[in-house]
C-alpha cells in the first residue's frame, strides 16, 4: 500500500504541483475544498477522477471540519499550504488572514492530537521568506533573525513557531519550509510575476495598451513552484524534522522580471525616470509599439509596509535534503511563463473572434 496524503490549499499553484507529483510516487492524495459559486477548479481539473485521487470539502476557520476530514482520511502525511497567501490583500483583509495562515495551523496540529495521529502523521507548513521581511541580513538563513512586514508575515510567524512548539512540546514529526517566491505558469493572476507575463502577453498581441505596477526596485529570488514542492516531501523524508530554507539564491528586481517577459514576447523596453514616474518605453517591436509607454507606475499598488530584499540561502537544504536549487534558472523560468501565457492569451483571442463571430451571425440569420 502506498502513503495517503492530505493537502490542505489543493486547489492552488502549489497543491496542483504536489497532488501531481505524489500521485506520480504512487500516494493515495486527498485534498480539502471550500464551496464556492464556481465549480470549476482550474489547476486540478485534469486530475479529478483519476484513481487516488480525492477531495474533501472542509475550510481552515472551522476545526470540526478538519478534524473530520482527518479522521476519515488518517493521513500519514499532511501537507498544510491553504492559506490566504495574497500579502497586499493581508492589508486589506487582517483578520481573515490572521484567522486562516496563523490559528488555521494551530487548528491542523490539535486535529492531528485528537485523531490521535501525533505518532503516525507527519506536517509540512508552508512558511515564507516574508518572515524575514525588513530585513536584517542578507541572504537569508536559517539562522537570520525574523521581522515580519505585513498582516500576512505576522500571521505565517505565529504558524512557524507553533509547528515548533508542537515538535518541541508533543514530539511531533511537523517542519516548516520557508520558502522564497516561486512561480510557474499556474500562478495566481495577481501576483507580480504572473500579471507581468500576462500583460507583456496581451499587449504583443493587441489586447492591452499598458501595465501599471508598483515598486519596481524590489528585490526576490524567484524560483520555480514545479522544483520547489520537491522539497516538501524530502522535508517530510528525514529521520529527524526540521525547517529549511528553499530558494535558488539568485535575485532579480520586478523590472528585470518585466524586461524579459517583454523581450520574450518581442518587445525590447527602455526605461525612463525614477520612482512614481519611471516608464517601460518600447524601442522595439512591432510598429504600432515602437515610442509608445507600455510599463507605468502606479501607486495603488505599493504597500503601506514592503519587503524589498528577499535573497535565499539554500545551502542546508542542498546539503541535508540533496536538492538542486539551480534546476530552472530565471531565465528559463521567464521564458515558460512568457510562452505559456502567449499561447492562453492567443487561445482566447481565437474563442473570442469565434463568439464575436457567432453573435454576428446571428443577427444576419447566418446561424439559426
Ligand atoms: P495559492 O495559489 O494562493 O493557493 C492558496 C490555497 O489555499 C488555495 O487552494 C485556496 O483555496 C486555499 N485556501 C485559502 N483559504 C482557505 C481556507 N480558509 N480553507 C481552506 N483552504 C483555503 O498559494 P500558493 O502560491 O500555492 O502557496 C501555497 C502556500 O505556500 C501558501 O500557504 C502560501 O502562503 C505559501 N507560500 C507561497 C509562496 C509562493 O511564492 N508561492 C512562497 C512562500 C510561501 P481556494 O482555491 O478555494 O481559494
Ligand atoms: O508577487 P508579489 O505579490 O509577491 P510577494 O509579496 O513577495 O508574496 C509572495 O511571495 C511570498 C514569499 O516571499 C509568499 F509568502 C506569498 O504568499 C506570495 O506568494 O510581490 C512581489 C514584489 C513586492 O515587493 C511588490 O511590492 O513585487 C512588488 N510589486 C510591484 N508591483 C507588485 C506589483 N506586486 C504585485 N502583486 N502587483 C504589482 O503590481
Amino acid at each position: 500500500m502506498g502513503k495517503r496524503a492530505l493537502i490542505t490549499g489543493i486547489t492552488g499553484q502549489d497543491g496542483s504541483f504536489l497532488s501531481e507529483f505524489l500521485l506520480n510516487k504512487g500516494y493515495e492524495v486527498h485534498g480539502i475544498i471550500r464551496r464556492s459559486s464556481v465549480d470549476f477548479r482550474e489547476r486540478i481539473a485534469h486530475l479529478e477522477g483519476k484513481p487516488g485521487f480525492h477531495l474533501h470539502f472542509a475550510d481552515l476557520g472551522d476545526s470540526m471540519s478538519i478534524v473530520k476530514v482527518v479522521g476519515q482520511v488518517q493521513p500519514d502525511e499532511i501537507y498544510n499550504l491553504a492559506a490566504q497567501s495574497h500579502v497586499q490583500v493581508s492589508f486589506d483583509a487582517p483578520e481573515f488572514t490572521a484567522d486562516v495562515d496563523a490559528v488555521g495551523v494551530l487548528r491542523i496540529l490539535e486535529a492531528v492530537r485528537a485523531c490521535h495521529l501525533e505518532k503516525r502523521c507527519r506536517i509540512y507548513q508552508a512558511s515564507t521568506s516574508e518572515l524575514y521581511g525588513k530585513v536584517e541580513a542578507v541572504p537569508q538563513n536559517e539562522e537570520t533573525p525574523f521581522h515580519p512586514y505585513s498582516p500576512y508575515a505576522v500571521a505565517k510567524l505565529y504558524g512557524y513557531w507553533i509547528v515548533k512548539e508542537y515538535r518541541e512540546a508533543y514530539g511531533m514529526y511537523c517542519c516548516s519550509g520557508i520558502l522564497f517566491n516561486h512561480e510557474s505558469e499556474r500562478r495566481g493572476e495577481t501576483f507580480v510575476t504572473r500579471k507581468i507575463t500576462l500583460a507583456a502577453a496581451r499587449i504583443a498581441q493587441g489586447l492591452q495598451d499598458r501595465l501599471l505596477l508598483g515598486n519596481l526596485s524590489s528585490k526576490r529570488d524567484w524560483g520555480y513552484a514545479r522544483d520547489y514542492v520537491e522539497c516538501m516531501w524530502l522535508m517530510l523524508q528525514q529521520e529527524r524534522p526540521d525547517d529549511y530554507v528553499i530558494a535558488t539564491g539568485v535575485q532579480h528586481t520586478v523590472r528585470e522580471f518585466a524586461d524579459l517577459a517583454f523581450r520574450h514576447v518581442g518587445i525590447t523596453l527602455r526605461w525612463e525616470g525614477e520612482g512614481a514616474d519611471e516608464k517601460g518605453i518600447c524601442t522595439a517591436g512591432p510598429d504600432r509599439l515602437v515610442g509608445k509607454i507600455l510599463v507605468a507606475v502606479s501607486p495603488d499598488f505599493y504597500r503601506p509596509t514592503d519587503v524589498v530584499n528577499l535573497l535565499g540561502d539554500p545551502s542546508k537544504a542542498r546539503r541535508e535534503l540533496g536538492w538542486d536549487p539551480a534546476r530552472t534558472s530565471f531565465e528559463q523560468l521567464v521564458a515558460l511563463m512568457a510562452e505559456a501565457d502567449m499561447a492562453k492569451v492567443a487561445a482566447e483571442g481565437a474563442a473570442a473572434k469565434v463568439r464575436t463571430n457567432l453573435a454576428e451571425y446571428l443577427e444576419k440569420g447566418i446561424v439559426k
